[in-house]
């Protein structure tokens, strides 16, 4: 196959104002941190320090927890819903304005391509906040009980794969449903979320209404105890989620996780190969996979593996790694040297399981945190690679014989959250989504996102719902005392 040279073609940073210091966004003001500690942020496709973050600690914690109150109970549980709802297509406007910005600031800060910040991230933050501001005024008529009401503060920890898009998924039904929020981004990619606190003072929402604290893990659990808190909303691993799920049992608070995931992306013999392939790609590279419902584990019929490996490996090694602002970009940076270790550590485990590894052999920039897309053959259910997840560019293939071979192999996991089947017979689909234990199942086609659409796990993968009408169940309260 001929390969084409590509001239570089690197978005303009020029469009982002990074300040060198940030602080908290409490009561609709940025300010400093009490303690005045603070840690830095940085680009993982350079290792270039980008600013210096404010680190909240419990009294920051209380304080942001006492502005979101006062806002719930002087102005945002008694606003109507078509005022509400006009603050939240006000954010989406201003979010679709500032785009570009949003888009460039990711990257730097995630080490996602441009392509995909540009593409995908930002115009599904958009597309979340002009869908529930669409809901704001018509709570009544989601069948969510006779009289909907809000749930009061909502503790939100979001983790660093899709930084602004887990900060949408999270604020947009929230604030619909008349809650106020305290919000932690994760350590390595807070920028984006302090640009939307600008966008929350540039929509002249209520002070106090969106509250932005920074900092780590000790930072979210300072949100997870805080007694002043009425609902907890989480994105990120299973160990953390089950740690949440212990500091709240016995609490009156309502919960939501969405944690890990190992998908199946099961491919048969009667399936159009090359969609599939590429629907592979698009399932595990997308993103550097750090994705929860990356198609981790290819289920490949026995018939088709080898024609598979050898379309598959040949698709890989058209992949572009490398700088993420460059538009012909297709893989980016690993999130952080921890992440990058925790793969590196994956991948050696796999080896000494016997699993076969094979990556593209592609370059590699030297500065910053890079990992090459990889393929583990020979893979059987027990290897921990078919198991864990792994949260990087490395998919693990199996294979299966009948359609219930296929089922068994794909249920095998603690975890539910997705799974992709490639297969021309619509009967299959039906019958396999029908026995898959996965929140979410792509037929011919995998990592489709829609706000319109519910999206969560079963099994180790967390509860609850995000998105559609049932994401908006968590945000309200109906009968006395729920
Ligand atoms: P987590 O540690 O779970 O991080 C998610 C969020 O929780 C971050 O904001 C994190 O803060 C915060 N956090 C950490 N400890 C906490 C605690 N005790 N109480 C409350 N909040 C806490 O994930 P990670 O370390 O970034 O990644 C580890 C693994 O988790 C990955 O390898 C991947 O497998 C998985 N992961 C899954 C997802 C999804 S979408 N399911 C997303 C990210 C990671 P800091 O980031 O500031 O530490």
């Amino acid at each position: 196959m001929p390969t084409f040279e590509y001239a570089p073609a690197p978005e303009s940073r020029a469009v982002v104002d990074i300040r060198n210091s940030y602080g908290l966004f409490v009561g609709g003001e940025f300010v400093d941190a009490e303690g005045g500690t603070a840690f830095k942020t940085v680009n993982p496709a350079t290792e270039e320090v980008l600013a210096e973050v404010a680190e909240a600690g419990e009294a920051d914690v209380d304080a942001a927890v006492r502005a979101a109150r006062n806002a719930y109970t002087r102005v945002w549980s008694r606003m109507s819903g078509a005022d509400r709802g006009k603050y939240l297509y006000r954010i989406a406007r201003i979010i679709q304005e500032r785009a570009r910005e949003f888009a460039v600031l990711e990257t730097l800060d995630n080490g996602k391509p441009i392509r995909e910040s540009r593409d995908v991230d930002v115009p599904l933050v958009a597309a979340h906040f002009f869908y529930h501001a669409g809901w704001a005024d018509k709570l009544e008529y989601a069948s969510l009980g006779a009289d909907p009401r809000p749930v009061g503060v909502v503790g939100q920890v979001i983790p660093w794969n899709f930084p602004l898009l887990m900060l949408a998924w999270k604020v947009a039904p929230a604030l619909a449903c008349g809650n106020t929020v305290v919000l932690k981004p994760a350590e390595t990619t807070p920028l984006t979320a302090l640009l939307f606190a600008e966008v929350c003072q540039q929509a002249e929402l209520p002070p106090g209404v969106v509250n932005i604290v920074t900092g780590a893990g000790a930072t979210g659990q300072a949100i997870v105890d805080h007694p002043g808190i009425d609902k907890l909303a989480f994105t990120g691993s299973t160990a953390v989620g089950k740690m949440i799920a212990r500091s709240i049992a016995g609490t009156r608070k309502k919960a939501t996780l969405e944690l890990g995931g190992k998908a199946a992306n099961i491919v048969f013999d009667d399936a159009a190969i090359d969609q599939a392939v590429e629907g592979i790609v698009d399932g595990i590279f997308f993103n550097q996979g750090h994705v929860c419902c990356a198609g981790s584990r290819i289920l490949v019929q026995e018939s088709i593996a080898e024609e598979l490996d050898h379309r598959l490996k040949r698709r890989l090694g058209t992949l572009r790694v490398g700088d993420p602002l460059d538009k012909n970009t297709d893989v980016g940076a690993i999130n952080s040297r921890t992440q990058l270790e925790r793969i590196e550590e994956m991948v050696k485990v796999g080896e000494a399981e016997g699993a076969e590894r094979w990556d593209s052999g592609c370059d590699l920039p030297v500065d910053g945190f890079w990992f090459r897309p990889t393929v583990f053959s020979n893979v059987s259910q027990s290897h921990r690679i078919a198991q864990e997840e792994i949260f990087g560019p490395v998919v693990s293939v199996l294979t299966f014989r009948t359609p219930g071979e296929a089922v068994a192999k794909a249920n095998n996991t603690p975890y539910g959250l997705s799974a992709g089947i490639w297969t021309e017979k619509g009967s299959r689909i039906l019958w396999m989504a029908d026995q898959l234990r996965a929140g979410v199942v792509w037929a011919n086609t995998f990592n489709k996102f829609d706000p319109t659409s519910p999206f969560g796990g079963y099994k180790e993968s967390g509860y609850g719902r995000e998105g559609g009408r049932h994401g908006l169940e968590a945000y309200v309260k109906t009968g006395a005392g729920e």
